[in-house]
């Protein structure tokens, strides 16, 4: 493992750490992302898992349909009810499950892109209330091309049928 991995991994538990009463990134970054190609990227199916009280992490996983002729980029997310959200890669260290800080990720034209549990997730950072099963809460992705893109993330139990998805459990 070269000394740039060694930097770039990270685990999350660090992030336990931050008093959740800093106040959460404005939304300053949006203002200079024009809004092109409306119809190119579809985000959809987004959820979260439903977290006992006092969790200072969580995650969002959802899948992202690139319809267009081009390739597009995410450089960011933010969401309300975190004071940060970040990208990360699950990554598999030996027996250690790590998480690693992604600075942004590629998004093929005509191609899909799947967060999901496991792989690629949007991080919650410092969670400013529990996140409770039916919650719906935003999600903003900013895109290099595309701008900003809007999700609504449903929150639902673990053991809800629906996370089919769910082949490998990730502790937060
Ligand atoms: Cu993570």
């Amino acid at each position: 493992m070269d000394m740039k991995t060694i930097i770039i991994i990270f685990v999350c538990a660090t992030f336990s750490l931050i008093k959740p009463s800093l106040a959460y990134n404005d939304n300053s970054t949006f203002k200079n992302v024009e809004q092109k190609n409306t119809k190119s990227i579809n985000v959809h199916s987004a959820w979260s898992r439903a977290l006992p009280p006092i969790t200072p992490n969580g995650a969002v996983y959802l899948t992202i349909d690139n319809n267009s002729n081009i390739n597009d980029r995410i450089l960011a997310a933010h969401s309300p009810v975190a004071k940060q959200v970040t990208l990360h890669k699950s990554i598999h260290h030996g027996d250690h499950l790590m998480m690693e800080q992604q600075h942004f990720i590629d998004v093929k034209a005509n191609q899909s892109f799947y967060f999901e549990p496991g792989g690629y997730h949007l991080m919650l950072i410092s969670l400013q209330s529990q996140l409770k099963a039916g919650q719906q809460f935003p999600l903003h992705l900013t895109f290099a091309k595309k701008g900003n893109i809007e999700v609504i993330v449903t929150v639902r139990n673990s053991h809800d049928k629906n996370n089919t998805n769910a082949t490998a459990e990730h502790h937060h």
